[in-house]
């Protein structure tokens, strides 16, 4: 089988982003889950078109992954954008789903884990998301870890995301990256935010000024032959912070009952997100569409000076 060719066939990569690509200009991906399962209409396509004008404003091209008809786009235009954030006929896409769903000619949704995979085959080296799945509270007894944290160590790619909600173990979390190596990152802090507020109570492994700071840091370990990937924390700005009691009892709830209902596999993340959403009565969507915008700023930032940094 001739992979070029197959590529060619099914990677359709907007002709902005390949002209970008091409030049070594700044590319920040964007991943679709968050659209399409993440958020409701029409905050979501909202979001997603706010975040690619920040991208924009920031001085890189933004390039939002998903899967349409079997065919990989990498850069999405205003139509398919909304066919992400309206159709009900789309799957949460995660890595064990994405041969089947080119194959089949189905539509997909990339989760940070497929986001990553399509960034590699395109050649993007950073991406921006909400929130990184990550190792989920009782792993010890359902060995529910997410794909995203697989796909991150194994790629060259910096994640810009808001840490990740305690509807995980975030000690875990941190614990799996040291494992296979992945430098955790603090954008101007030495905090490891907790989504939704600024800090967990844990460290992450390293504070970074700038995206200068950043942008050497990730260059050395590549030159250094210290392949995979990079998460750089950057944590939602204090006035859009939700207030911890609130959002950690939403949180217990919603785990609550995704264990009454035996809620697992690729459901469990989409039905806590859901349910936070509910009980927190749409606070929490607005303090997660300030803190992707915020991340969307950043990681354009840092896309900017990896690409003066070369
Ligand atoms: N966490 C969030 N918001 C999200 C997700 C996670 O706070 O939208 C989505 C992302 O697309 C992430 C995916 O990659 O869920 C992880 O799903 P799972 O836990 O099933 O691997
Ligand atoms: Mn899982």
């Amino acid at each position: 089988m001739d992979k070029m060719k197959f590529l060619k066939d099914h990677l359709d990569i907007k002709p902005e982003v390949q002209e970008a690509l091409d030049q070594g200009k700044p590319v920040v991906a964007l991943e679709s889950t968050i659209i399409s399962h993440g958020m409701p209409y029409p905050q979501n396509l909202e979001t997603a078109k706010r975040v690619e004008e920040i991208v924009r404003e920031n001085g890189a091209i933004p390039a939002t992954t998903g899967i349409i008809n079997g065919k990989i786009k990498v850069g999405l235009s205003a139509e398919e954008l909304e066919f992400m954030a309206t159709s009900k006929d789309i799957i949460k896409c995660s890595t064990r789903d994405y041969p089947m769903i080119v194959a089949e000619g189905y539509n997909g949704a990339t989760t940070v884990a497929t986001s990553i995979v399509t960034a590699r085959l395109a050649g993007i080296p950073l991406l921006v998301t909400g929130g990184i799945g990550g190792v989920h509270r009782g792993a010890q007894e359902t060995f529910d870890i997410s794909r995203d944290l697989q796909e991150l160590a194994g790629t060259d790619i910096v994640v810009v995301c808001a840490g990740c909600k305690s509807i995980l173990d975030i000690g875990l979390t941190l614990e799996y990256l040291e494992t296979f190596g992945v430098p955790v990152l603090g954008y101007k802090t030495k905090d490891m935010p907790a989504f939704f507020t600024e800090k967990s109570g844990f460290q992450v492994d390293y504070a970074m000024e700038d995206p200068e700071e950043v942008a050497r840091m990730v260059h050395t370990k590549w030159n250094l032959g210290l392949d995979g990937g990079v998460l750089l924390t950057n944590p939602i700005p204090s006035e859009e912070a939700m207030d911890e009691k609130i959002i950690n009892k939403a949180i217990e709830e919603a785990l609550e009952e995704a264990k009454e209902k035996n809620i697992h596999g690729k459901e469990t993340t989409p039905f806590l997100l859901s349910k936070v959403v509910e009980v927190t009565g749409g606070n929490s969507l607005k303090a997660n569409i300030a803190l992707v915008e915020n991340n969307a700023r950043v990681g354009a930032q840092v896309a900017v000076a990896m690409a003066k940094n070369k």
